[in-house]
């Protein structure tokens, strides 16, 4: 049977961020999305100005009451850029009425990166994500996020492996069974990815030659790949390395031909090799 997901983000309209990722890869993938907007903006935060921004929160619970009584069941729930703390606790209204106990949760805390919170965000966001990534069975942090969340001082070098899967272990331990950390740096010239599963303690990393840039939207990126491969019957591990290989092509493609990184990865070109990935699985 196909599977259902819904996906709750912003949509930037320019600038392939969040919605505009999310729908297209979790569609390629052959998965039915449904999309809830948590705001609505002209472009993404970094790296542009002027953008407009309308909040969109008080339609988030109008319109999960109205889905609600559809009685659909949602295989994959998958949240992504809030607009804000309040609308946290919004969302996890929204869990409430349209998740199930089959229901995937994932959640990807979307809130900061090289150390320092996004734009427009308040000091309060990583408390109240926190209450939402509790809520989560897998959760996809970026290495910012994942210290923000457990209120570690954000180090951008100078650590291992040990203190990683410390990290991967204290966020499993406020609830998600899988916790999966991006932009790991502990190896000269690679970025690497963590990934731990509560129930057997598996910690493992995998690595990428890094490329020295800022790359907007590529968490969105990764994180739609991995659930995209996961909800397509992909082990944890394997779906990480996919996701892993799928972000990587579409950086290098973008540096290939010279778009300016702040609208984000041909993620697009990519399709075609994550579609083949997920069919040699089957
Ligand atoms: O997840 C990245 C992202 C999503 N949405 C908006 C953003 C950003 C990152 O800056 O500004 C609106």
């Amino acid at each position: 049977m196909q599977k259902r997901a819904i996906a709750i983000h912003d949509i930037s309209c320019v600038g392939r961020c969040s919605l505009t990722v999310a729908l297209p890869i979790l569609s390629a993938a052959g998965i039915n999305t449904a999309v809830i907007p948590t705001a609505l903006l002209s472009t993404h935060t970094g790296e542009f100005s002027g953008y407009t921004h309308l909040d969109l929160s008080d339609q988030l619970l109008p319109i999960a009451a109205h889905i609600e009584t559809l009685g659909l069941h949602f295989d994959a729930f998958y949240s992504g850029y809030l607009a804000s703390a309040e609308q946290v606790r919004l969302v996890l209204q929204v869990v409430d009425m349209l998740c199930d106990q089959q229901t995937h949760i994932f959640v990807d805390p979307a809130f900061a990166d090289h150390g320092k919170l996004y734009s427009h965000m308040g000091d309060d966001m990583p408390a109240q994500m926190r209450r939402l990534c509790s809520r989560a069975h897998t959760i996809v942090p970026n290495f910012t996020e994942a210290s923000f969340l457990l209120e570690r001082p954000y180090q951008a070098t100078g650590y291992g492996e040990d203190y990683v899967q410390a990290l991967a272990a204290e966020l499993a331990a406020l609830g998600p069974e899988c916790v999966v950390i991006t932009d790991v740096r502990i190896r000269d010239g690679q970025t690497g990815i963590a990934v731990y599963r509560k129930a057997s303690r598996e910690f493992r990393l995998f690595f990428k030659p890094k490329f020295d840039d800022i790359f907007y939207g590529t968490g969105d990126t990764f994180a739609s790949f991995l659930i995209a491969s996961v909800l397509s019957g992909q082990p944890l591990m394997l779906a990480a390395q996919t996701a892993l290989d799928c972000t990587n092509q579409a950086i290098q493609l973008t540096l290939d031909e010279g778009e300016p990184l702040r609208y984000g990865v041909q993620f697009e070109r990519v399709l075609p090799t994550l579609i083949e990935a997920l069919q040699k699985h089957k």
